[in-house]
């Protein structure tokens, strides 16, 4: 069929990729046409006029700090604009910063791998992993809201938490978590501050996972981590039962509570989706705290390790129907939304309810005080901050406004609809986020729905597409989309923060302890960071080449090593203008760093390429930046 016979019928291309899209998708997760029955996707709305137009040099009102899933890295963009404004490598390799090949950087991706890790590396011949999969950033709290110290974030590929420091916007730890496998959730204390880091384990294995229990998954446990956001060090553990999926808190410091689905702890699909509840785990951190002290726990890899499982009483289950998946904690402090994923429902869990069950014996769904049917495949919530709530439908391509207060009342027995307004987005949506909405301070402006598939939304760049996402006006009741932005594989999850909690440094500070071991390198060299040596210093075979960085030129215009040398070049930008970033790249080394105004940055390799060979600065810095350059020679090895 040709564009121009479908349009003869009246039934658009797009529609009928919407349809096969929505197809695709139920066989792919097992639901049948019956619950899609009645539920097409409509047509494409036509397009809303005028994208929230920035002038040039406008800045934005709001920082969104994206993940991106399987590419590793932060993204921080602009909002209203979309406007990518900076990649911060945490998972990933960086070509352009040297992340991931600089000695700071492999210092912080390698000094919280677990040995057992760093072991299985070396075999491979690395230091540390090549990938990660980052789905949740999240911002420290101070009572409630935004403090602008770090962003911390999940590796649900390695098992591992990163943080991010905002005064420079650079990772500063990474830690592998023991014991659990493939952390996905994973949210910030709100209360009082930042404080615990939250992290789910989300995949089932033997515990210990050393090789003697294989397929017996009735041995397999999953694991529960709070990590200390100030030390970044595992403060406890907690085995439960089911999965763990996505997690968040309470705004009192009370309790944390993780969802699961697969709480069949099957390890097919069959299994998984067997039963039609499953349930929320909720932790009481005060009576894990006081297990941890009283000596209630396993030691294992150095980490206490509590059995939380059912009947225990450091953990509540309340059933929620069906493979829930997003967990969402509104800023009235009071209630939680569940997403159920494989209902059409979401359930609302009041947090004051949460006491009764745990020193009661109350009925775990008593806590539950909603659960309004909002269409196929709520997945996550986002927040107003009056009272209403915007849920995405990942089958239904749409994004949901509703209100809780309804939503309670029609729970009680009340003939009243929760439901506002629905809108459609392009497609098949994850996580949203409304600005400052995962906080006290919810305003209620925009909305980014995170769509998986973009389709015909952008020029065919092959097949392998872009994710779209959507800028969704909520100045009205009627959601308007106002923004279509296309991004690399895969953001999950943003956090939309306004720009006054957030105020990084222009230059760094010369005493950062970024680069302390070059700091304590140089003093014991008898040398001056900024100023540079002369010539390089050598230690038997290995040599250290201290220069600075001034535009347009390096402190050295050459240096001499000896073939086989381990050549460590230490560079420090001088320059502390805004914005005056110089970069060392080694031609034919394979070796490049950025260098930011009044930072020491370092990169160690083996010199094993004897002849003259060029370094570089790859930021273009000066009109004379072509110039600024220099040779190292390498003389053979004698023969
Ligand atoms: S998860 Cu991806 S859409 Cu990893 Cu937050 Cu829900
Ligand atoms: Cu310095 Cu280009």
């Amino acid at each position: 069929m040709t564009d121009k016979t479908t349009r003869g019928l009246g039934v658009s291309r797009r529609d009928l990729l919407s349809a096969s899209a929505v197809g695709a998708v139920a066989a792919g997760t097992g639901i049948g046409g019956a619950m899609l029955a009645g539920n097409a996707i409509s047509p494409a709305r036509a397009e809303t006029a005028g994208a929230p137009h920035l002038a040039p040099g406008e800045l934005d009102e709001y920082y969104g700090f994206w993940s991106s899933g399987q590419t590793g890295e932060l993204r921080i963009l602009g909002v209203p604009s979309m406007r990518e404004l900076m990649r911060v490598p945490v998972f990933n390799r960086c070509s352009a910063t040297g992340w991931g090949q600089t000695n700071e950087s492999l210092k912080i991706l390698t000094e919280g791998l677990l040995p057992e890790t760093k072991a299985y590396l070396a075999a491979q011949g690395k230091v540390t992993y090549d990938n990660g999969d980052l789905h949740h950033p999240h911002m420290s709290f101070t009572d409630g809201t935004y403090d602008g110290r770090y962003l911390f974030m999940n590796d649900k590929a390695n098992t591992r938490v990163a943080r991010v420091r905002c005064d420079v916007m650079k990772c500063d730890k990474i830690i592998e978590i023991p014991n659990a496998h493939d952390i996905h959730g994973m949210r910030p204390q709100k209360y009082p501050r930042t404080g615990y880091i939250f992290a789910n384990g989300e995949h089932e294995a033997p515990l210990p996972n050393d090789g003697r229990i294989l397929d017996d998954p009735s041995a397999y446990r999953c694991i529960y981590t709070a990590i200390d956001g100030d030390t970044m060090e595992v403060a406890w553990q907690v085995i439960v039962d089911g999965n763990l999926d996505n997690t968040d808190c309470d705004y009192q410091g009370k309790y944390a509570f993780s969802t699961s689905y697969n709480s069949e702890m099957g390890v097919n699909l069959a299994e998984m989706t067997a039963s039609e509840t499953d349930h929320v785990v909720v932790f009481n951190i005060k009576r894990i705290e006081e297990g941890v002290a009283a000596g209630d726990y396993t030691e294992m890899n150095g980490v206490p390790v509590l059995d939380g499982r059912k009947g225990s009483k450091y953990t509540r289950y309340i059933p929620i129907p069906n493979s829930p998946h997003g967990i969402n904690t509104a800023p009235d402090k009071k209630h939680v939304v569940i997403n159920g994923k494989l209902s059409p429902t979401v359930s609302i869990m009041d947090v004051e309810k949460l006491d009764a069950l745990f020193e009661g014996d109350a009925d775990p769904r008593s806590a539950i005080v909603g659960e309004p049917e909002l269409g196929l495949g709520p997945l996550h919530t986002a927040y107003d901050g009056q009272g209403n709530a915007f849920t995405t439908l990942f089958l239904d391509s749409q994004v949901v406004k509703w209100n809780i207060g309804k939503a309670i009342r029609q729970y009680a027995g009340e003939e009243v609809d929760p439901i506002i307004s629905k809108v459609d987005v392009h497609y098949q949506p994850g996580h949203n986020s409304t600005t400052m909405g995962e906080t006290a301070e919810a305003d209620g402006k925009w909305l980014i729905s995170m769509n998986k598939f973009s389709k015909d939304r952008f020029l065919n760049v092959g097949p392998l597409k872009p994710e779209c996402e959507q800028l969704i006006d909520l100045s009205s009741d009627e959601m308007k989309v106002v923004h279509d932005g296309a991004t690399f594989a895969e953001p999950h999850d943003s956090i939309l923060v306004h720009r006054s909690k957030v105020s990084p440094k222009v230059v760094w500070d010369r005493d950062d302890p970024m680069w302390e071991d070059a700091r304590k390198q140089a003093e014991a060299d008898g040398v001056d960071l900024e100023d540079g040596a002369p010539e390089p210093i050598r230690d038997g075979n290995k040599v250290r080449v201290y220069m600075h960085s001034a535009a347009p030129v390096f402190s050295l215009d050459k240096f001499t090593v000896k073939q086989g040398d381990e050549v460590t070049v230490y560079v420090t930008n001088i320059d502390d203008i805004d914005d005056l970033t110089h970069g060392f790249t080694l031609a034919n080394f394979g070796v490049a760093m950025e260098v930011a105004p009044k930072a020491t940055a370092s990169v160690t390799f083996i010199a094993d390429r004897p002849g003259v060979h060029w370094f570089y600065c790859q930021w273009f810095c000066h009109a004379l930046h072509m110039e600024m350059r220099g040779r190292m020679f390498v003389e053979p090895r004698a023969t």
